[in-house]
């Protein structure tokens, strides 16, 4: 099955598959046979097209082998490899999401009415996971405010809560409630959820999400740790009060709500300083975590008086 998405913008704007798949090709320094391999995990090849952002950094993006096989998705176990070996067992098809609370339009949804009619873009964002590594991965998504203003926030409402998909028969890790209480939540102040930064993203490297990266629409908030970037939505909820949130009820002391990524707060049990840039060989690095990891120019005017060195 292929999808395809249109927006406005001309087919100059878009990235080509092909530069993607040459950039691949000099990163691996080899042939062809292990993108082959690479691709072959991917969702079923359904192409997105999607313009590209200001709001891309230039970096070079992690290769879509690291992106897809070195995860945290705790639905399909606590190992980095667990959602790459299990994660295809979860059916993303058919798919909706409920939006309710204070919205004037609350209703189920199919993914396929949401991605219709937005602008899907290209966002090459950093991804900086609280537990000290990072990686660079190129999305395509629309901003979450696009979902927002047509679901029509109510006066009152000032948070947005969401949920993660129960399935515990395709969700292998959920059988246990030992690690995580289900469903995942994870929740976003409402005027940090309309930051044109923050994204509901349906794909990478410009085909549709692989399911160990959230499949088949996540959000992506890249200035805050990478544990608020909650996968395989399935609820979205508009609050007067700040939702609780799956890592702030499970530790309360070492994860906040805002868990805005800050070189300066170290984390109880380690330094927050620096990261180790996920990469093979060559790539891997160690470097310096940046504020807000470095998105301060789009975000810091969100947190205005708040109190930064707190463990927020
Ligand atoms: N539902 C759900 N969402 C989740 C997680 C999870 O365990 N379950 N892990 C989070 C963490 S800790 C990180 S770092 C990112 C990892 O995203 P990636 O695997 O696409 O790199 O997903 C986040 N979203
Ligand atoms: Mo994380």
């Amino acid at each position: 099955m292929r999808t395809r998405f249109k927006n406005d913008m001309g087919y100059s704007d878009v990235t080509p598959k092909s530069a993607w798949l040459n950039r691949r090709d000099l990163l691996k320094g080899a042939g062809g046979a292990s993108i082959a391999a690479s691709l072959a995990g991917i969702a079923d090849g359904a192409v997105l097209e999607a313009s590209k952002s200001i709001y891309s950094t230039d970096e070079d993006p992690n290769d879509l082998e690291d992106i897809t096989s070195y995860n945290n998705f705790y639905e399909f176990g606590t190992g980095k490899g667990d959602p790459a070996r299990y994660a295809g067992e979860l059916t993303t098809k058919p798919w909706s999401v409920v939006v309710d609370g204070m919205v004037g339009r609350p209703g189920t949804y199919a993914y396929e009415d949401i991605v219709s009619g937005v602008a899907l873009e290209e966002r090459i964002y950093r991804l900086r996971c609280v537990e000290a590594w990072s990686m660079v991965v190129p999305w395509i998504g629309f901003e979450l405010s696009e979902l927002l203003k047509r679901v029509e926030p109510s006066p009152g409402a000032k948070f947005v809560a969401f949920e993660t998909l129960v399935r515990p028969e395709e969700m292998r890790g959920q059988k246990s409630s030992f690690v995580l209480e289900w469903p995942y939540r994870e929740g976003l102040r409402l005027d940090e959820a309309m930051n044109p930064l923050a994204i509901l993203a349906v794909g990478l490297y410009g085909e549709e999400m692989p399911n160990q990266n959230g499949a088949p629409i996540r959000l992506v908030v890249p200035w805050k740790y990478g544990f608020k970037s909650i996968k395989s939505i399935v609820r979205i909820t508009l609050t007067d009060f700040q939702p609780p949130t799956t890592w702030n009820m499970q530790a309360p002391g070492e994860y906040g709500f805002y868990s805005n990524v800050n070189p300066n707060v170290d984390h109880p049990r380690w330094s927050q300083a620096s990261e180790r840039r996920v990469g093979s060989g060559l790539f891997a690095r160690r470097m310096e975590t940046r504020m807000f990891n470095g998105y301060e120019e789009y975000v810091a005017e969100l947190y205005g008086d708040m109190d930064l060195r707190a463990n927020y």
